[in-house]
């Protein structure tokens, strides 16, 4: 019997966005509970032993690190999204390290206080994105070319903050990434990408960066 899947989650968190987006791409019924990191209620305190999100209930056993639970999804439902052959998997999960380092370059970006903080940390994003470029298939539309793998899943969230900071100033990120910037737009209508978060999470990041005194919150214009 197939068992009961909850993911902990939290609206604007890019790593549950990962679990999610391997979750909907494999196509299984699953939960998802949403927790305030805020705020942490005692329950997931004692069931995280990170205190992050996200966590995988499979059953009675929780999974914790979004690296791992994509890789148990993919282990243990059809249609794989990690390459069959051990030294390609190994290159692709580099390609999944190197988007969570990117994602710790966008919590720099989405907090520095100024112009100067926010355009540093653009900049680092912008040189990791053009290794990626030189990575890519030539031929898209994902990653690795015609299918899908756990490397769309996690750069799918990197792009989306792109999609609100974009709509506030342009900080120049994919100017010089014209694969990239190809492969952005294919996940942006993926349908697991678009069910990943719900409706109104543009207005949760704003809310955010307002709630952090972050520099993209004002528009250029203010400065
Ligand atoms: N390496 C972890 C990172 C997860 C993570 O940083 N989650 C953040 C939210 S996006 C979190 O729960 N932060 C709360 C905290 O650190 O207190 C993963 O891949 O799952």
């Amino acid at each position: 019997m197939s068992p009961n899947l909850t993911l902990v989650s939290h609206h604007l968190c890019p790593y549950v966005q990962r679990a999610a987006i391997t979750l909907l791409e494999k196509g299984v019924p699953f939960r998802r509970v949403y927790v305030d990191l805020d705020h942490k209620p005692d329950w997931f305190v004692a069931k995280s032993p990170l205190g992050k999100t996200p966590l995988l209930e499979v059953d009675d056993v929780v999974l914790f690190e979004s690296a791992v639970i994509c890789e148990y999804l993919d282990e243990t439902l059809p249609g794989p999204l990690h390459p069959t052959g051990a030294l390609e998997r190994a290159r692709h999960r580099g390609w999944i390290e190197t988007s969570s380092a990117i994602l710790s370059d966008v919590w720099g970006l989405e907090t520095a206080p100024d112009a100067a903080g926010t355009y540093a940390q653009a900049a680092l994003v912008r040189a990791k994105l053009e290794r990626v470029e030189q990575a890519l298939h030539p031929d898209g539309p994902y990653f690795a070319g015609s299918s899908f793998s756990l490397v769309d899943a996690a750069f799918a969230p990197v792009f989306r903050y792109f999609d609100v900071f974009d709509a506030i100033v342009d900080l120049g990120v994919f100017h010089t990434v014209p694969k990239v910037r190809a492969w952005r737009e294919a996940l942006a209508r993926q349908p697991s990408v678009v069910g990943a978060v719900t409706a109104d999470y543009p207005a949760r990041l704003r809310e955010f960066l307002r709630r952090k005194g972050a520099w993209l919150h004002q528009p250029p214009r203010a400065q």
